[in-house]
């Protein structure tokens, strides 16, 4: 070990500066170029490295202190293979230096004493780095840290406008920024979502199932897990309504069985759910904002000028929604035969990506299994989603004859993006499905 003063490097044009930080104490392990003060003028703030690796002996500087070239800083026990090492070359100035920043020095050093290396990051104070900036600011918000401060804030990836300074003329401490970072932490936090949009929301508490009776774990599938994440987000990014309507499917149904026997000697099976897809992209036609998805930037709407409808599938491994392209060019049976062919592949997990992808609109069909009602989810960035239950025989009024009649009714169920589509419009695009479903004629115009 050697004692060695630390000097202040040759600091360019800058004469008296104050040192604001003092970032090593005595009996503290540091390495070359640790920084060891920070010093700031009025045009720019600098921190001052260590010229070897060693341990801190003796402060000799204080805060407010005036510092200029040759002042001690410190007094270092230096390790051995550094203190008889060459000095260091002068190293090159730092990346962007700011208009006053000083040059590397050019003066020899004192014999005795190694060459101090130039600051390291040298930015004026009034404009920060722009780079610094983008990372660790606001706009139109400018943090007061040194360099020292601005890197560890960046090594953990802290934004420095959001940190409250307690240092002198509201400077940001290495302090405050451990505080900021203490405070995120504790703040509650939900299943690592729970900031998405600035959403939060409490955690959900974590319970040992096994103290109330036997338990099995089971693995998600990966179609679910995928599936899930997207689902979550939708629900949160998207504010849901969901349109309730009822539509008179008796006639449809009869014209439905009375074709099935034509359809099955052509190997399609014709169900109900071909005839909504079909009513669905002409309500789609007559209503073009539900055939659309909000742009990135929230500020317009993409009008699509084709009709892809995705139908949602039910198969083992979970739910997937395989796509029709342009339903406005085929007719029912083509419709139904696709719809057999692509809900096939999926249970047989055939799908490919593009039979998935391109969907304008969706039907979540659950009127094989059964339900009145439900409230699908939106398959973002389509803006609306049709959720079909189980049909069934109403009592219906028939204001001609005075009578009820016994009338098959199915349950709708539209789930559309607020931000796009207002309620009169969600009403309205109901009731012409509606419209189109109780009037075969119509549908197969
Ligand atoms: N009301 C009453 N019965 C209905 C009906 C309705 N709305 N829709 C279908 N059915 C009947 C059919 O007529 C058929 O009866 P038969 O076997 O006697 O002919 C039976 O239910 C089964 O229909 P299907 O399932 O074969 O055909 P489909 O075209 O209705 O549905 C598909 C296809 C792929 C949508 C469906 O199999 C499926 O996976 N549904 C689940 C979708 C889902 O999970 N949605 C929830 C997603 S979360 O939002």
């Amino acid at each position: 070990m050697a004692i060695k003063d630390v000097l202040v490097p040759d600091i360019g044009n800058f004469d008296s500066v104050d040192v604001i930080e003092i970032l090593v104490k005595a009996g503290d392990s540091v390495a070359k170029d640790d920084s060891l003060i920070t010093l700031e003028s009025d045009k720019a703030s600098m921190d001052i490295p260590s010229p070897f690796s060693g341990t801190v002996k003796e402060v000799k500087i204080k805060l407010g202190d005036k510092a200029t070239q040759g002042t001690l800083i410190l007094t270092l026990d230096a390790d051995e293979a550094a203190a008889t090492a060459a000095p260091a070359a002068a190293p090159a100035p730092a990346a962007a230096p700011a208009p006053e920043a000083p040059a590397p020095a050019a003066s020899a050093p004192e014999p005795s004493r190694p060459a101090p290396e130039p600051p390291k990051t040298i930015q004026p104070a009034a404009t920060p780095n722009p780079i610094a900036a983008s990372v660790e600011t606001a706009p139109g918000k400018q943090a007061h840290a040194s360099p020292s401060v601005r890197k560890f804030a960046r090594d953990l990836g802290v934004n420095l406008s959001l940190v409250s300074p307690s240092g002198p003329k509201n400077r940001i401490l290495q302090e405050d920024v451990q505080n900021f970072v203490k405070g995120e932490l504790s703040k509650p936090r939900g299943g690592g979502i729970a900031t998405a949009g600035g959403l939060a929301v409490s955690q959900a508490p974590v319970i040992d199932f096994s103290q109330f009776g036997a338990t099995e774990t089971k693995a998600l599938s990966r179609i679910k897990k995928l599936s899930g994440a997207n689902l979550h987000r939708n629900w949160v990014t998207a504010p849901h309504v969901t349109q309730f309507d009822e539509a008179d499917i008796t006639d449809l149904e009869d014209f439905r069985k009375s074709m099935s026997a034509e359809a099955e000697k052509r190997g399609v099976k014709l169900t109900m759910l071909a005839f909504l897809i079909k009513a669905s992209v002409n309500a789609l036609r007559t209503y073009p904002n539900f055939n659309a998805s909000l742009a990135p930037d929230g500020d317009s709407l993409i009008l699509k000028q084709y009709y892809n409808v995705g139908f949602a599938c039910d198969t083992p491994d979970g739910l997937v929604v395989p796509v029709i392209r342009d339903v406005n060019r085929k007719d029912v049976l083509e419709i139904a035969a696709e719809l057999g062919e692509l809900s096939a592949k999926a249970r047989e997990r055939k799908l490919k990506i593009e039979e998935m992808q391109g969907g304008c609109f969706t039907i979540s069909s659950l009127g094989g299994i059964g339900g009145t009602a439900f409230t699908p989810i939106i398959n973002c960035p389509e803006v609306a989603i049709l959720g079909v239950s189980r049909s069934s025989i109403q009592p219906v009024f028939n204001s001609k004859t005075r009578e009820f009649e016994p009338r098959l009714i199915l349950p709708l169920s539209l789930s559309y993006d607020h931000r796009v589509i207002d309620g009169a419009d969600g009403a309205r695009f109901t009731s012409h499905l509606r419209m189109m479903l109780s009037d075969v004629r119509r549908l197969l115009l």
